[in-house]
């Protein structure tokens, strides 16, 4: 199923998935079965196994004992690399099918889905390189009769827990970077959309991974999510969503045996758009940031911030963007912007246009509830008048909402860009090379942009600064995240003895 299919249509009746441990794909059997509709049509798309208890320890056991054994860590960083490499391969070969069932559960387009698989593939490849680099330290400055090795060691088992807004994306940002490091993993991705981690898992295994490296069980974020959380055998947590989970996740941590954390929070992230800039650049790149994914993205730039010169002027060129914007089938090659992941993700997305309005801020355009035949969209919303107390200025929306404050000074759109708890990501425009590199030092951001936005890849490593979270993944960084460091001191010749 790898030809570019113009035509794509829901398939005639959902498919059916197992869960992943050890190395087998297991069916639902008797288990309670999720059925996912497809939020761009409305139809039942896929059928997901919802885990017991007994399965979570099941695929932990078998996570701890592949790492136990050194089945993976103990291989050497080529045997490491040839695995990661294949499996990039292999998510070339079926990157239609795996875009497919992205597409069907998330409700993102199509021609979004393939980029995000092949940006997924060169994740893998890029990986398989730093599973050859990673290496420590030596100090041969400790004198004649001592010799320092800094050694770097997998973490050991770690759980990955996804969300659903890049089901695929976000756990291959994570996932080769974790097994470079030669860890172990039990995931769990959201309850609406498993499809494509299942079909890494059957990837991986094809590629060569041996059994029990790569495990996934499924089902709610309350039972398994929490289960995998607080388990006793996990070593690391690595994960991706709300604020208020990312809360249990260290409060679980905290009760139970201080597992080490990686953490992707929520983000409000600025678009500082300075009067010199290329407008129509920045017009675009503003439309791009907040339209993408329909805003439900922990970088979207949900705060325009305006030299007030040029404000209005770039006002009505957003507005002229959101309004050509194809919204539409997510199957189809046109589409833009495609549905809304989930009922409440639509409701929130509403309220929150509501309360700006109640708020005294002024919609511009956009903020309508569009049919997609089965299912929904939001066209992408513009406000203006917002003051920086408002909710739409301050709270996560995660849709496609952008809010416009202006600023006369430098100083005052540094201190609105940072007027927020988070800190994942920000984008500046301008043709000042001054302006940018201050605004880049200045803004509390793990990821920057300059004159350009959401760009992205295997080597610069993602993260965020303040309440978006901790650590950082991608990049040799992300491999460096699922180590540990061991300090060892080597005597070299006769020790000079304590009791003589
Ligand atoms: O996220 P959750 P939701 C934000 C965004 C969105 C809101 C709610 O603002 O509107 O969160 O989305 C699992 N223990 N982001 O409800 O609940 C859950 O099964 C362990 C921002 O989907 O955080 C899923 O796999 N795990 C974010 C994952 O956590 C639990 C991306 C995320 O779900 C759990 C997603 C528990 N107690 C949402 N409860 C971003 N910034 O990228 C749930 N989960």
């Amino acid at each position: 199923m790898n030809q570019h299919i113009e035509a794509l249509s829901p398939p005639a009746k959902p498919r059916k998935f197992g869960f992943f441990v050890d190395g087998q794909s297991v069916e639902a059997g008797s288990r309670e079965v999720f059925e996912r509709n497809s939020p761009g049509h409305g139809v039942p798309v896929t059928r997901i196994p919802k885990c017991t208890p007994e399965d979570l320890d099941d695929a932990v056991a078998a996570a701890r004992r592949a790492f136990d054994d050194r089945r993976w860590s103990g291989l050497n960083g080529q045997a490491r690399a040839a695995v990661l490499l294949r499996a990039g391969a292999l998510i070339r070969e079926r990157s239609e099918e795996i875009a497919y069932w992205e597409t069907l559960e998330n409700g993102k387009p199509i021609s979004q889905a393939r980029a995000e698989v092949g940006g997924c593939a060169d994740m893998f490849e890029y990986a398989s390189g730093l599973a050859r680099s990673l290496h420590g330290d030596s100090f041969n400055n400790l004198g004649d009769g001592m010799f320092g090795l800094v050694t770097r060691e997998p973490i050991g088992v770690v759980g990955i827990i996804t969300p659903w807004n890049f089901p695929f994306l976000i756990l291959c940002e994570r996932v080769p970077y974790v097994l470079a490091s030669g860890c172990t993993i039990v995931a769990k991705p959201s309850e609406v959309t498993s499809a494509t981690t299942l079909i890494l898992a059957e990837i991986l295994s094809q590629a060569g991974l041996p059994d029990g490296v790569m495990n996934v069980v499924t089902g709610s974020g309350s039972t398994i999510g929490q289960g995998l959380i607080e388990h006793p055998l996990v070593d690391m947590l690595s994960f991706t969503g709300s604020t208020s989970v990312g809360r249990k996740v260290v409060e679980a941590a905290g009760r139970t045996n201080f597992k080490k954390l990686g953490l992707e929070l929520g983000g409000k992230n600025p678009q500082i758009v300075f009067a010199d800039a290329d407008l129509e650049d920045a017009a675009d790149g503003v439309a791009f940031g907040i339209g993408f994914n329909t805003g439900q993205c922990c970088v979207s730039g949900s705060r325009l911030i305006v030299e007030r010169s040029v404000a209005d002027d770039l006002a009505r060129m957003i507005e002229e963007k959101f309004t050509k914007v194809v919204i539409g089938d997510p199957l189809n090659n046109a589409t833009q912007i495609g549905a809304i992941t989930t009922d409440a993700q639509n409701s929130t997305i509403l309220s929150y246009i509501e309360k700006g309005r109640a708020e005294g801020a002024r919609l511009i355009c956009g903020g309508e509830q569009i049919g997609l035949g089965g299912g929904r969209s939001i066209s992408p919303a513009l406000f203006g008048d917002v003051t920086r107390d408002m909710a739409i200025a301050r709270e996560e929306i995660f849709g496609p909402v952008l809010t416009i404050m202006p600023f006369d000074a430098v100083e005052e759109a540094i201190a609105i860009a940072n007027d927020t708890e988070y800190g994942l990501a920000a984008s500046v425009w301008t043709k000042n090379i001054d302006k940018a590199l201050l605004v880049t030092r200045r803004v509390q951001a793990g990821r920057f942009w300059v004159n350009t936005t959401l760009a992205g890849g295997p080597e610069l490593p993602l993260g965020g600064f303040k309440q978006s979270g901790w650590g950082r993944e991608a990049g040799m960084y992300g491999v460096e995240e699922y180590t540990q460091v061991k300090s060892v001191h080597i005597e070299i010749g006769k020790r000079s003895p304590w009791i003589a």
